[in-house]
């Protein structure tokens, strides 16, 4: 045990020892070793990271502070992350198998966030309403709400913190980030870099341990109005339930069963990368996921062998190597749910035409790595069609027209993205606009921006992330009536 990187937790501008003394091993996912021991707060530390939030919200300088200057912050904080990217990058890598290729890419751009709404932050204005009452002045103002609790999963952890911190603390809140106890390090790394740049203690906290003990007691807290939720759909259900006792706000960002769709009329090649790009980068392991390819069935012969050839190419092994294409599976529990539900589709009646195993490379070494797999004759009932994977797990379905492709596309649960393959701008126009999901691409895959609203229809969440209106959802309304009557009118009558 001794050999292991033992961390802290930051609370109130200070770095702590879990109440209880416990601690929580973290693998790396390519050895399949711990290398390190992350705080396992329970609701004593809960309640000391609340009170730590609400003390910087109400009193000392962070509400003195004006928009502009909670700007300044966020965006000596997006410099602070471009600097340590690299850093940051090798620490993803190691705790969570993220491909370092990825993750330089992901922490470069991670500080365009804190940029997007530190420069926000001074420019969220109230409006002057026209009053059709005579003698009264009525404008409204934005105010903050108080204590967030953001709550991140383990798939990219930095990258789903900064679509919730930047307008959290832009809208002048405070935060108690909880991030997944699989992959702690890196939010934790990064509270040293919202030190360094000079935010107040108590603005931003980290408290990490389990989702059922620390993250529980969080969202019941009286003292926190809102929570920011990344996970999966039973445990964000579960969320909103319990914060919905207290009132709290809740946005959700949920999982999906993303279709892919490719019409006769896609440039093949391109197509092909777009299916290899929706389902085996990063694993699979990404919220947006093409889990289901929809082919037309006149390509579907040539686009098969073509994806086959492709699929086959991708080099496994070490996420550290920038050669890498497909890493390990992050957790050793989602290893094994990936496996489950290959054997899932292979008894369901779908064909498995490539990996459907473990990967026994010897580039693999001990590491959780599942093969890239695709099923063919998937119908859209079977469960491997419906549930989400969270793999490099591939269900590909024939259509016969755009009617049935859109029927086809819409008919899960779930309704976070859609890509549409196709070179006719009527039909890409057509179906983006019946296709239930909050983004859809056309000839491309897997595209987001700070400055592009993200979010699931259906059960795949709740309000959304990114773009102007995010900070929104940070923000409270107040409408002020002000009277310029010379004299006050009956009383017992509404103006
Ligand atoms: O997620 P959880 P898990 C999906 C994916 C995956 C499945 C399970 O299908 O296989 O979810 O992954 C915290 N109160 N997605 O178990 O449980 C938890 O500690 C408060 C899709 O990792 O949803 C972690 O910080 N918090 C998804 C976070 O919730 C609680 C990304 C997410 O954990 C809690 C990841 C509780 N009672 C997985 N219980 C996406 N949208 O991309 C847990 N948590």
């Amino acid at each position: 045990m001794s050999e292991l990187v033992k961390h802290k937790m930051f609370i109130g501008g200070e770095w702590v020892e879990p109440s209880s003394g416990e601690y929580l091993e973290s693998f790396n996912p390519f050895t399949g070793k711990p290398w390190a021991l992350i705080p396992r707060g329970k609701a004593e530390d809960a309640k000391r990271a609340v009170a730590a939030a609400k003390q910087a919200f109400t009193s000392g300088p962070w509400p003195k502070m004006n928009a502009t200057q909670r700007g300044a912050l966020l965006r000596k904080l997006g410099d602070l992350i471009a600097a340590n990217a690299e850093r940051l990058a090798q620490l993803e890598v190691r705790d969570n198998g993220k491909l370092i290729a990825e993750m330089l890419a992901q922490l470069r751009y991670i500080p365009q966030w804190y940029y997007y709404f530190g420069g926000l932050a001074d420019k969220i204005q109230g409006s002057v309403i026209p009053s059709d009452k005579p003698d009264m002045f009525n404008y409204t103002r934005y105010e903050p709400i108080g204590p967030c609790v953001l709550i991140t999963a383990w798939n990219s952890p930095l990258l789903l913190l900064a679509y919730k911190l930047g307008p959290c603390l832009a809208a002048g809140n405070t935060a108690i980030l909880k991030p997944s106890e699989f992959t702690s390090a890196s939010s934790l790394e990064f509270a040293k870099l919202v030190h360094e740049a000079g935010f107040p203690p108590g603005v931003f906290n980290v408290a990490t341990g389990l989702g059922a003990e620390i993250g529980e007691a969080l969202v019941t807290h009286p003292d926190v109005v809102k929570v920011a939720f990344t996970g999966g759909s039973v445990t964000g259900s579960h969320v909103y339930q319990t914060a919905a006792k207290d009132l709290k706000r809740v946005t959700l960002e949920l999982g999906g069963k993303s279709p892919n769709i490719v019409f006769e009329d896609a440039v093949i090649d391109d197509a092909v990368k777009g299916a290899v790009s929706g389902i085996f980068a990063a694993t699979g392991q990404t919220c947006v996921a093409g889990s289901r390819l929809l082919l037309h069935e006149k390509i579907y012969e040539p686009f098969m062998d073509k994806l086959l050839a492709l699929a086959k190419t991708a080099r496994m092994g070490d996420p550290s190597s920038m050669e890498t294409q497909v890493g390990p599976v992050t957790t050793r529990p989602q290893y094994e749910k990936v496996l489950r539900y290959i054997d899932i589709g292979k008894d369901g009646g779908a064909t498995c035409v490539l990996g459907g195993h473990a990967a026994q490379r010897q580039e693999c070494g001990e590491g959780w790595f599942v093969e890239p797999t695709i099923f063919t004759d998937v119908k859209n009932s079977m469960r491997i069609a419906q549930e989400e994977v969270f793999g490099p797990v591939l269900s590909v379905i024939k259509f016969k027209d755009d009617e049935e492709a859109i029927e086809i596309g819409n008919d899960v649960v779930f309704g976070l993205a859609a890509g549409v393959w196709t070179q006719n701008v009527r039909r890409a126009i057509k179906v983006t606009e019946r296709l239930q999901a909050g983004t859809v691409w056309v000839n491309t895959y897997r595209a987001v921006s700070f400055m592009s609203p993200f979010g699931g229809y259906k059960r795949s969440g709740l309000g959304r992330e990114n773009g102007q209106d995010a900070i929104k959802e940070y923000l409270q309304v107040k409408s002020v009536w002000i009277s310029t009557a010379a004299d006050v009118p009956n009383p017992f009558v509404m103006r």
